[in-house]
């Protein structure tokens, strides 16, 4: 029943953008900021570093953890740490930070298909990959979707791979009541301003082997040990000072900000379900859910619109939802010969996901007109 196609709806003011960064409260940052000036103190290990170091230990449940300049380079330095090389078994359906991080370490990302319930990396299609050269897993909690952890590092387990978890959107989320980033030999957080929860750019560590804190240490900071030692190849990967400050100021908030995408996502669910061949990803259980994202799926043979034309109609009203992840990685110029077609269910969902507007200070009324847009748009599609 087409009841929407004639509403008048006029195009937001502003763009709605996919995210919009979390912010401190102006006064609060240039308190903060006032003290780092008056230190003279901006990077390599000051102050604000060791006390958000320590928040987020407390937060994520870990007491080995590393900051990092941002997600990307977490990784990569990650992977030097564990001293992973050949091959590594991956998902394509993730953003480009993934695989190359292990190429920029001359690893080649073996591309693995993932799951339709969950876009993760299906557990079961790993073991078929595996060869001489493998050395690790690195999956990814896509849209804060937690991976099967139990599955894969069984698999890990037998065949003496290590694990990663690419856990860059996943900030906040819990499996059993157990921090995500408690799983597998690594995690990676990114804390990009795009991110639940953001020091502007920034990212985290954190590890099991309590061994790797100094290496870490000195492959982020040039590998120097003391004046007269330099130890290894290392990069500089630190966190700032502000960086550091704005990630204080915004953990205050982040429980709070969790809660009001919550209720986002609630009036996206409860407007939108009724659209014939558009979906949304379904929840795992007992997982405490960070609701980094809100993804949608449209199958156009269902619903007679394709995911580019919903796109772009949705630009016409001013809203820029995205299309992640969409080239698969297996489809970039530089991966090509990874044979996207190998990975069905990613290669279809690349072409189906689109991610909406979600962010603290989205108003429940712009929600509601998008998906007012969002309806109108499909029923045109349906009287096509
Ligand atoms: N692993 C995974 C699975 C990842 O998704 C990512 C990053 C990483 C690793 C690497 O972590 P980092 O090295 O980034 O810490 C964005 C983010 O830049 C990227 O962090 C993120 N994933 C990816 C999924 O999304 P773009 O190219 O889409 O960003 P951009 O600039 O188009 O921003 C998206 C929208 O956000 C804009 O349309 C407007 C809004 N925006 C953006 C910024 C930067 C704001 O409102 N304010 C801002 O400051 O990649």
């Amino acid at each position: 029943m087409a009841r929407y196609r004639d509403i008048n709806l006029k195009p937001f003011k502003n763009p709605v953008f996919v995210s919009r960064p979390t912010l401190p409260k102006h006064e609060e940052f240039c308190k903060k900021s006032k003290e780092i000036f008056e230190s003279e103190w901006l990077t390599n290990f000051g102050k604000q570093h060791g006390i958000l170091k320590n928040k987020l230990k407390n937060y994520l449940e870990n007491r080995n953890l590393s900051l990092f300049c941002n997600g990307t380079i977490a990784l990569d330095v990650g992977i030097k740490a564990l001293d992973i090389s050949g091959e590594v078994i991956t998902t394509p359906f993730t953003f480009a930070a993934t695989p190359h991080a292990l190429s920029l370490n001359n690893i080649k990302p073996v591309f693995c298909d993932i799951e339709e319930k969950t876009l993760n990396i299906d557990p079961d299609k790993i073991e078929s990959l595996i060869t001489k050269k493998t050395s690790a897993i690195l999956a990814v909690h896509v849209f804060g979707n937690p991976c099967d952890t139990k599955k894969i590092e069984k698999i890990a387990k037998k065949h003496g791979l290590k694990v990663i978890y690419d856990a860059a959107h996943a900030f906040g989320v819990k499996i059993d009541n157990i921090p995500v980033g408690n799983f597998g030999d690594m995690s990676i957080f990114s804390f990009h301003a795009t991110k639940i929860f953001n020091t502007a750019e920034g990212g985290c560590l954190v590890y099991k082997n309590s061994n790797l804190s100094e290496k870490l240490y000195l492959l982020k900071n040039f590998g120097i040990k003391n004046e007269d030692e330099i130890e290894l190849v290392g990069t500089n990967a630190k966190m700032n000072e502000i960086q550091a400050a704005i990630g204080i100021l915004n953990l205050k908030t982040l429980e709070k900000e969790i809660a009001k995408r919550r209720k986002l996502e609630e009036i996206y669910k409860k407007e939108l379900s009724k659209i014939n061949g558009l979906s949304f990803l379904g929840k795992v259980a007992n997982v405490k859910y960070n609701y980094s994202y809100f993804p949608i799926l449209i199958d156009k043979m269902i619903s007679g619109l394709s995911r580019d034309e919903l796109y772009s109609e949705l630009k016409k009203y001013n809203i820029f939802a995205r299309k992640y992840f969409y080239p698969l990685c297996n489809n970039f110029s530089c991966y090509k010969n990874s044979q996207a077609k190998k990975t069905p269910v990613a290669e279809k969902i690349s072409k189906q996901v689109l991610i909406m507007p979600l962010y603290g200070r989205l108003k429940s009324a712009d929600v509601k007109k998008i998906c007012l847009i969002v309806k109108s748009i499909t029923d045109n599609a349906e009287k096509k």
